[in-house]
């Protein structure tokens, strides 16, 4: 086997390691040490010009090399904030009222893409195996094929895919689409997703099945396919555990005076129902006069994208609507909402899972969500929380030991507070110990390891029939 090439628009910093890294990039990491590879990704500097952009940074780590790719301004306006995130993002969330397509970013895209598959097209051995992470790098495979690479890619998409009707949405979702069939395994997280692309394919007239989970489109033939992204479960488990001797978690725990506490983790995005939460919560306390005073609501909220103008929008909403019910309810020694807008170290956010009551988890859309699968992973075994999830999360699909809502829908969001704050420890610890078992056996290096092993599979042997769910192809 040769080496793996994976490739991400961003590369994680050296300093990433383990305390501080997430289970992917560790992930990643681990396989990319075991066969010896490559990492290719924008470093994360801006370039003054092209030709700059041109000087290809590496670093070594063992065996692994990181290969560093400036981008100037105007590819980063064009490629990243613009046609990944204010196209891609929002129409793969379902939110056509939000996506703006604009034709200079998608050639920006276009563009950005042909310089990763050139500047990886020089480096690359008859034998690697490559994997492209996400939504940034779609085209790339086709623009590796279109300089004769002939080597194995496959593609991993960690947001959700919508309809047909939704993705025709976009002007250009057939050149798009097209180019997906340069890959010989296309990775979604959930069936739902792998199902919504081939619904795509077959209404562009643009690929057929051939068998499960095999396609066939012109000369190519590849594989659609679902896999769950996990997380490093007993490695969190054991943070969670440690954390509790955390002089913050120490600080939090005195705070709380023995108030239950909810927590909501989130990056500042519009597809995590972050303002429609709070409503949820104020709902809940309006409904529950009983509870004032004794439930603590804390949301945890680092800023991102905020060059993107519907986020730092979207940041402001969502501020005014914790001031306004910490305005209403407050009294002199109790906040019902304390909104942090940070990045918590992992370790004392695994703390602060453990110590919650109610892990509250309400995307509006999201490909899995791996705050739900932490917020699980650090419970204590003889006294768990319970997690309140959304229906719209990839992770709902497999955390049925959870309480269920729909986001949109406050009243009954709020039932489903009161209904988790309330539940006895009994339930409690049958609804947990399924969700961590499952959590358990595929942890994020089996999620690696499935995918590369599909992969690898030639494509006459079946290589998704055998497995154990969720593990399944499209059909
Ligand atoms: P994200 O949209 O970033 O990921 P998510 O899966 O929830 O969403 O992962 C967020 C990660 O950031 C978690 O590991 C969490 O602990 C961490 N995090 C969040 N807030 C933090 C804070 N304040 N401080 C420190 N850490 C914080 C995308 C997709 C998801 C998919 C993942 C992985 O949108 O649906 O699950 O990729 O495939």
């Amino acid at each position: 086997m040769g080496r793996l090439i994976v490739v991400s628009n961003r590369v994680p910093p050296p300093e990433d390691k383990r305390a501080s890294a997430g289970g992917l990039a560790v992930a990643l990491q681990a396989a990319l040490r075991e066969q010896g590879g490559l990492w290719l990704g924008w470093s994360g500097d801006t370039a003054a010009s092209e030709a700059d952009s041109e000087q290809i940074r590496t670093r070594v780590e063992g065996n692994i090399t990181y290969s560093l790719v400036d981008l100037t301004k105007r590819d980063l306006e064009e490629y990243y904030s613009g046609f990944a995130n204010r196209a891609l993002w929002p129409l793969l969330h379902y939110r056509l009222d939000l996506a703006d397509f604009d034709r200079r970013d998608t050639s920006g895209y276009f563009r950005v893409n042909a310089f990763f598959a050139r500047v990886l097209a020089a480096q690359l051995e008859p034998d690697d195996v490559i994997w492209v992470q996400d939504y940034h790098l779609i085209p790339l495979a086709a623009e590796l094929r279109a300089r004769g690479v002939t080597n194995k890619i496959g593609f991993f998409l960690h947001i959700p895919w919508p309809p047909p009707d939704v993705f025709s949405a976009m002007p250009w979702h057939r050149r798009l689409l097209e180019t997906f069939t340069s890959y010989d395994l296309i990775g979604f997280q959930i069936d739902y997703d792998a199902e919504n692309f081939v619904n795509c394919l077959v209404r562009e007239g643009l690929g057929r099945e051939t068998s499960r989970g095999t396609f066939h489109a012109g000369e190519r033939e590849f594989r659609i396919g679902a896999f769950p992204i996990g997380i490093d479960t007993e490695e969190f488990a054991a943070i969670a555990i440690e954390a509790e001797q955390n002089a913050l978690v120490h600080r939090m725990v005195a705070s709380l005076e023995n108030r239950q506490l909810i927590i909501g983790v989130d990056r500042l995005d519009y597809s995590k129902g972050i303002d429609q939460r709070m409503l949820a919560y104020e709902r809940y306390l309006e409904n529950n006069p009983s509870s004032l005073g004794k439930v603590s609501y804390l949301q945890i909220t680092p800023k991102s994208r905020s060059e993107v103008p519907e986020y730092a929008e979207m940041q402001r909403e969502i501020a005014e609507t914790a001031g306004r019910i910490n305005g209403a309810f407050s009294d002199l020694d109790w906040t019902p909402i304390r909104y942090i807008n940070r990045t918590i170290r992992r370790t004392t956010l695994a703390g602060l899972y453990r110590l919650s009551d109610v892990g509250l988890v309400t995307p509006l859309r999201d490909g899995m969500n791996l705050v739900a699968k932490e917020y699980v992973a650090a419970q204590n075994v003889e006294d768990p929380g319970v997690l309140v999830l959304s229906r719209f999360a990839g992770a709902a699909r497999e955390l049925d030991g959870a309480v269920l809502v729909n986001p949109y829908d406050m009243e009954s969001t709020a039932g489903a507070i009161a209904g988790a704050l309330a539940m006895p420890l009994d339930e409690r610890v049958s609804r947990w110990k399924g969700m961590y078992d499952r959590l358990k056996r595929y942890h994020v290096n089996k999620w690696c390891d499935t995918f590369l092993e599909v992969l690898e599979t030639p494509l006459n042997v079946p290589a998704f029939g055998s497995q154990e769910e969720p593990w399944r192809a499209a059909s």
